[in-house]
């Protein structure tokens, strides 16, 4: 059958797997998480704003992307919009002249970053609201400027928050017009959003991926954002899931479309979105961040993690070494790749898809036994007996995401083979964390695939 495939833009978002986001705006002044419009552009004077440390912070992380909101739901545009007065050209900081949106993508790309925006649609500010028609006309004019007056973009966030205007009609929005904008201007970014969007919701803000979860979606099949997959919470539905994949298969039906749209987690590294200095003592722990790494990049998303700004315009330095200690946390955990020289051998290979680019480190070349009925397998041999508690596989996603179930097996002292974990999709990357097992002998089987498995790699940490 064929899968659906992901666009260079979305492969290259994909691989950047730990992106940054900045919620700022006069919320940031008024400590809500949501301005009703009516804030003073007065409020907003971030004295220090200083964005080469936001990034120096994201780049200390790990992060990749930093995604900044250039306008909230209160409308204040962080830029000087030409469309409004309701902007940083009417805030005291730099008497008016300021433009956030401006000195962070240089800070951004001078930190050797990339950058994203974030518009909200929904806006309770300007008056148009809700007069369909022309306030969509006024968010395009907005958006041009952001698509072409800020250099290159990797992702245009797009927040499917909708309510009444001040006539008090619902705003309909015209999604295919923001999104054609966004492929015509910054056709090397990724738009993520609710519906017809390059990238998908998960589905919630808590930074988890579903133990299952495809990078391909039906999208007649999403009947909320985030309808995919089976949710981490709910262990006995998982099993169940498992199980009946392996029993009936999970094919897609004849005739039924997919189209490639993987999972995004954005979740905040304090309760609130926007800074609130209450919450100083309620920074996520290391502990809490490195499982979410391995329950969103672990599970085949990709993390955004959101580091409020404060009012002088910093990140707090609490949450600037959180992250720090982060990456050096996953440095160190993926340091030693105890599989790097095994000896490698598979059920079957085929010359152009040997069993040894599982090894090679390339990201552009894996191991495929074909088209095959029985459930295929690689063992691994390593050189001397080792504890693994981290395995880490790929799966060659840019032929598309098939492998539907798989399960890592380990020989013990005695040559008795026993089962590590089991699981359902792999995609970019699945990382399973194991109970420290010490063995020589290891087996990834694929047990059931819906086009030939392709495997990019296997690690074992
Ligand atoms: C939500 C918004 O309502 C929050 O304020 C925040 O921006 C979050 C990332 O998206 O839908």
């Amino acid at each position: 059958m064929n899968l659906p495939l992901p666009s260079p833009a979305q492969l290259a978002w994909q691989r950047t797997e730990t992106n940054a986001f900045f919620h700022f705006s006069p919320n940031t002044y008024t400590g809500r998480e949501w301005g009703d419009g009516t804030e003073s552009p007065s409020l907003f004077n971030p004295a220090e704003l200083d964005c080469r440390q936001w990034a120096r912070a994201a780049k200390a992380g790990g992060f990749k992307i930093g995604i900044l909101t250039a306008k909230h739901h209160d409308g204040f545009c962080l830029w000087p919009s030409k469309y409004t007065e309701h902007s940083v050209k009417n805030a005291p900081w730099k008497n008016g002249r300021g433009d956030v949106v401006r000195e962070f993508v240089d800070a951004f790309r001078a930190e050797g970053l990339k950058v994203g925006l974030y518009l909200s649609p929904w806006d309770r500010h300007e008056k148009s609201y809700g007069d369909s028609p022309h306030y969509n006309d006024y968010y395009c004019a907005q958006l041009v400027e952001l698509l072409t007056e800020y250099g290159q973009l990797h992702e245009v966030w797009f927040d499917g928050a909708c309510a009444e205007g001040p006539n008090g009609r619902r705003q309909e929005y015209d999604w295919r017009r923001f999104f054609a904008l966004v492929k015509e201007h910054q056709p090397e970014a990724v738009t993520f959003g609710d519906g017809g969007t390059d990238v998908r919701w998960v589905g919630n803000e808590r930074g988890i991926a579903g133990e299952t979860c495809w990078g391909s979606v039906n999208p007649d099949s999403v009947r909320f954002p985030g309808d995919s997959g089976i949710c981490e919470a709910n262990d006995a539905k998982a099993a169940e899931h498992l199980t009946r994949l392996l029993n009936e298969g999970e094919a897609p039906a004849e005739g039924e479309t997919r189209v490639w749209r993987p999972a995004e987690c954005d979740v905040s590294i304090r309760p609130g979105w926007f800074y609130h200095a209450a919450e100083d003592g309620q920074v996520r722990s290391l502990e809490n961040l490195t499982e979410l790494y391995f329950q969103s990049v672990g599970r085949n998303a990709l993390l955004l993690l959101n580091l409020p700004i404060m009012p002088n315009g910093l990140v707090h330095a609490l949450d600037g070494e959180r992250v720090a200690e982060l990456r050096r946390t996953l440095d160190a955990i993926f340091a030693h790749d105890l599989a790097k020289d095994a000896a490698l051998k598979a059920s079957a290979e085929a010359a152009e898809s040997p069993v040894s680019a599982l090894l090679d480190g390339e990201p552009g070349t894996f191991w495929s036994p074909g088209v095959v009925a029985e459930p295929a397998w690689v063992e691994v041999a390593l050189p001397a007996s080792a504890t693994v508690s981290v395995i880490s596989l790929q799966e060659a996603i840019w032929l598309g995401q098939g492998i539907a179930a798989h399960r890592v097996e380990a020989e013990d002292a005695n040559g008795r083979w026993q089962t590590l974990c089991r699981g359902t999709t792999i995609g970019h990357k699945r990382l399973h964390r194991v109970a420290p097992f010490a063995t020589r002998r290891l087996r990834v089987v694929i047990e059931l695939a819906f086009a030939a498995p392709a495997l990019a790699s296997i690690q074992l940490f």
